[in-house]
């Protein structure tokens, strides 16, 4: 079984990202063939400037090793190192319709149908079936958010192999089933975003103890006397309960028993999350202070996928009838 997942370097990793995917990925690798990539081509839809994009890709491809992704056993990549990706990309924009593309609410949400929105982000859900075709992905790790893009490679793959003879695997999506929606820490009603950050609501997973500390024990909860796991009605309290169980292993509602205090949850709590990211962020700042033996690894990577998403584009190429060179 072939995994494809990818990840934009829109911002530092936060722990939404960490618990509901990336800690996913670094299991994932050790069961399956597995690629991983940083989408940078994506990050373009929207404003960016050229400094920020470079240092991000360099921060986000950092973190992923130091989360324990590791090269020798997956292949990780960035994304506009391959040309294969933009040219998939657009033999697929010929079949997928614009009616079909108005349709996905990523854009609707984020276009709010402005006349000056980027063409880019319109097709973006193309771009993002091309980085798993490439790869003939049979399963694709993503949050619940991403379900309908999903829905639009499979689409995409079947009327293309239907059309022009078998060519892609059509992927399968697959969403945790733990920490698949991490909440924000000051407005719980909401889920954890890069772009949509709180400074004290938000947890990196490169915060220092110090401050992971401070955002757990000044997160929102409720004025009731004892922990309760009920999203609905306490969702401040869940929230919390639900990251300590994806760090712990312990069932939520068996965590909200244990403890009758909430400063005392607060506190094993920080400590569950330092001993979980410290190594993270240590490992990560060392594979930042070496930005060439960084670059290598990247295009190890790069060459590793280009092999399998070469064989892909040509196969995609042929059947629809051109020759190519
Ligand atoms: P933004 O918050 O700006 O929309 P993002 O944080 O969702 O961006 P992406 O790069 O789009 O970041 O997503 C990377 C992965 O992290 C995706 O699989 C996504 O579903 C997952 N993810 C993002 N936020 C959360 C969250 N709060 N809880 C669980 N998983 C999340
Ligand atoms: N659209 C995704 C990021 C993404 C992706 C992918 C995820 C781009 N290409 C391929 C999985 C597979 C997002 O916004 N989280």
């Amino acid at each position: 079984m072939r995994v494809l997942s990818g990840i934009q370097p829109t911002g530092h990793v936060h722990l939404g990202n960490y618990l509901g995917a990336v800690r996913g990925w670094v299991e994932d690798q050790h069961h399956h063939d597995s690629f991983f990539t940083v989408v940078d081509l994506h990050a373009i839809t929207i404003d960016q400037n050229p400094a920020e994009l470079t240092k991000a890709v360099l921060e986000l491809y950092a973190t992923l090793l130091g989360s324990g992704l590791d090269p020798e056993v997956s292949t990780i990549f960035v994304q506009s190192q391959l040309d294969e990706h933009p040219a998939l990309a657009w033999l697929l924009e010929c079949t997928a319709t614009y009616g079909e593309l108005h349709r996905m609410t990523q854009f609707k949400d984020k276009g709010k149908g402005s006349e000056s929105v980027r063409a880019g982000l319109f097709t973006y859900p193309v771009l993002m079936a091309a980085d798993i075709l490439l790869y003939q992905a049979d399963r694709v790790p993503v949050g619940e958010d991403q379900k309908q893009h999903l829905e639009l490679t499979r689409d995409l793959a079947m009327r293309f192999n239907h059309r022009f003879g078998r060519t892609f695997v059509v992927p399968e999506p697959a969403i945790p089933k733990v920490a698949a929606r991490v909440m924000d820490l000051q407005a719980p009603e909401r889920k954890m975003s890069k772009s949509q950050a709180t400074p004290l609501g938000i947890l990196y997973v490169t915060d220092k103890p110090e401050e992971i500390k401070k955002k757990i024990s000044r997160a929102v909860t409720d004025t009731e006397a004892r922990a309760v796991y009920d999203p609905e009605k306490r969702p401040g309290i869940s929230n919390l309960l639900e990251i300590f169980s994806a760090v712990s292993g312990a069932d939520p509602a068996e965590l909200a028993e244990r403890y009758n205090s909430y400063g005392t949850l607060k506190s094993d709590l920080t400590a569950a999350l330092v001993a979980e990211l410290e190594p993270v962020r240590l490992r990560t700042e060392e594979y930042l202070a070496d930005r060439g033996e960084l670059v290598r690894i990247m295009r190890k990577g790069a060459e590793k996928a280009r092999i399998v998403a070469g064989e892909t584009l040509t196969k995609a190429k042929e059947a629809m009838g051109f020759i190519v060179a």
